[in-house]
């Protein structure tokens, strides 16, 4: 469980290469990982030795399904993790805004979010709206809850969000950009593919929204939740992390919660934040630190 987890911030942290990024914070990295968590117990893969404002993870997710890929609907919601790329981009260009003044702006003014707070053709539009010629697009959540339910034992239950012929118009290339999904003796299995992992940050957030859809999509195709496999490329600490991996590492993992989902919407697309219930969440305190942009 957790301790896989862990394992590899040590083993990232005191063997990895380190390298300078793009972000020019700089890393230390490892390429081709694997971690297995079993959600057949109804656990969760939430992170105990920190504590993971999940909420927002959940909202993060509900948002990439909803095919938006404005950040107004987070902000409104409380949801801060996606402002810095927006941010940055609208700083370059005009006398600067603090976070604060800019997530205000995005509420107050509608023009103002449409012009600034777009992330281009992002998780959500390749999720749902993937460019074909069409007027909406190829919907793969549709198409994947289709041919589940159809062809269960099919090979090719699979979406991604990485479209070669949009990377330049992204604010940022999907990291966690493949899901392929396996059903055998009624369970349903999921792999997610990340090419790139910040193991601080992101992570926490990326396999705990991995396992939710797996939950959600296994409740909608009446099966029962099997095995999370996570692949990850470059799997990599910030350097600006040191405070975080030290403090994480010297606490003991607790037992991962378990989710219930209390209403079984319509479609996939139709959860509330308040749908997921989670028993038994009893991480360390949170750990905060900062996100390369
Ligand atoms: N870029 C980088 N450098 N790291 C990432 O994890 C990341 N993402 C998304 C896109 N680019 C990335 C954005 N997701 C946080 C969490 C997830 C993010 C971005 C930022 C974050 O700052 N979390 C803090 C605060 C949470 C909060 O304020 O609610 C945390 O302690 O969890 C990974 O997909």
């Amino acid at each position: 469980p957790e301790a896989q987890y862990l394992s590899l911030m040590r083993r990232a942290w005191e063997t990895g290469v380190e390298r300078s990024d793009r972000t020019g914070t700089g890393t230390r990295a490892l390429f081709g990982e694997v971690m297995r968590f079993d959600l057949s117990d109804g656990s969760v893969p939430l992170l105990t030795t920190k504590k993971i404002f999940w909420k927002s993870a959940v909202k993060e997710l509900i948002w990439f399904l909803s095919g938006d890929t404005n950040i107004r609907p987070l902000v409104a919601q409380g949801v801060h993790i996606w402002t810095d790329w927006p941010l940055a981009k609208y700083n370059a260009a005009n006398a600067p805004l603090s976070r604060d003044a800019f997530e205000a702006r995005i509420i107050e003014d509608a023009d103002f979010a449409a012009k600034w707070g777009d992330l281009g053709p992002v998780y959500g539009f390749q999720w749902r709206h993937w460019p074909d010629g069409s007027p909406d697009g190829v919907d793969q959540i549709a198409a994947l809850i289709a041919g589940i339910k159809a062809n269960p034992a099919s090979r090719r239950h699979i979406f991604t969000g990485w479209n070669v012929a949009q990377l330049d118009q992204m604010a940022l290339p999907p990291c966690h950009m493949t899901y392929q999904y396996f059903v055998a003796n009624g369970r349903l299995s999921g792999t997610l593919y990340q090419r790139s992992c910040d193991l601080g940050l992101g992570f926490p957030f990326n396999i705990f929204e991995a396992a939710l859809l797996i939950r959600m999509i296994a409740q909608h195709c009446d099966l029962e939740p099997g095995e999370l496999v996570w692949m990850g490329a470059d799997c990599h600490v910030y350097l600006d992390h040191a405070h975080l991996v030290e403090e994480q590492l010297s606490r003991a993992p607790r037992a991962f919660p378990k989710l219930a989902l209390t209403r079984r919407p319509e479609s996939i697309l139709d959860y509330r934040p308040e749908d997921f219930e989670l028993t038994g969440y009893d991480p360390h305190p949170h750990i905060a630190a900062p996100v390369s942009v």
